[in-house]
């Protein structure tokens, strides 16, 4: 019984670490989509989208899949909030963005957003993974005669300003994929995506894995609901990250820990096809 239960234990802690950064303005859906993946790939119960709150720091999410074990930060979006970013960036494997495709008046600062992400050199060559998210309510309006498509941005226009974001050389992973975090459609297909691409990356030798432990592995979902059960816990800001907790006020605020992006790291390659692909939609 208890060699069983160490080589479970063994296998789980023997899987490859991979680090996804969820970014994206404020309100686009980073948390929901967490949630989704979280429901996806570990069963977690769903938190009731009303229970979501705006988020102050970040969530963590732990799961496994593709044969890794994948921590997922979601990064709140208030400008505000933006110093955090920098203490995770260039700790992450690979970057997933959404775009809200309701919210046209932030189109243009989503695209800088992005830009001044990929411009990170730590970030070079690493998987891009961007959503169009909220693609029902596109859908509903137009269907109730609401409002046209003209309103609304779509799935080529985001692969456009991401070319252009990208220019001609840059030739990273690539996918854009339509997303509807509060019904995870996108979700398991792009997670596997981006997942698998940072291991064959990493086995073909492209780019270096990152080194050592995160310290977040016991993961957080400070915004989940008191049901919401599975791989995530609270996780905390580190006491020198004080631009979080003054940026509180009239949200949920999280606590100082001394958990780091950047702590003690390990991370180790993965066998996977060694094919490298640049796919837009
Ligand atoms: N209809 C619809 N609403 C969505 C979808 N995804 C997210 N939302 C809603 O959008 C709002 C903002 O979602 P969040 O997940 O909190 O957004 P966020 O990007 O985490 O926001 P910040 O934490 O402030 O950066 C919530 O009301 C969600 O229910 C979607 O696919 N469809
Ligand atoms: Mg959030």
């Amino acid at each position: 019984m208890f060699g069983l239960a160490y080589g479970v234990f063994k296998q789980m802690t023997e899987r490859p670490l991979r680090k996804v950064i969820v970014l994206g303005e404020e309100g686009c859906g980073k948390t929901t989509y967490l949630d989704a993946c979280k429901h996806v790939f570990a069963g977690c119960e769903r938190t009731e989208p009303d229970k979501i709150q705006p988020t102050v720091g970040l969530n963590v999410a732990k799961l496994a899949l593709c044969g890794a074990s994948v921590l997922l930060w979601d990064l709140g979006g208030r400008p505000a909030l933006r110093a955090i970013w920098e203490r995770y960036l260039d700790q992450a494997d690979g970057v997933v963005f959404l775009i809200d495709a309701t919210d046209l008046a932030r189109f243009a600062q989503s695209k800088q957003t992005l830009k001044a992400v990929l411009a990170r050199p730590a970030l070079e060559n690493r998987p891009l993974l961007v959503y169009v998210n909220k693609q029902d309510v596109q859908a509903a309006q137009i269907d109730a005669g609401g409002s046209d498509a003209a309103e609304h941005i779509s799935l080529l226009q985001v692969s456009s300003v991401v070319r252009s974001v990208l220019g001609m050389h840059d030739d990273r992973p690539l996918l854009v994929l339509p997303c509807i975090a509060t019904e995870e459609l996108g979700v398991r297909e792009g997670l596997e995506w981006i997942v698998s691409r940072i291991g064959m990356q990493i086995e073909n030798g492209e780019v270096a894995p990152r080194d050592g432990h995160t310290g977040l592995e016991a993961a957080d979902a400070s915004n989940a609901s008191p049901t919401n059960s599975g791989p995530t816990k609270r996780r905390t800001l580190p006491p020198s990250s004080t631009e979080l907790t003054q940026a509180s006020s009239g949200v949920q605020k999280q606590q100082a820990n001394d958990a780091q992006p950047d702590g003690e790291l390990s991370n180790t390659s993965m066998n996977q096809n060694t094919s490298t692909s640049r796919v837009l939609s």
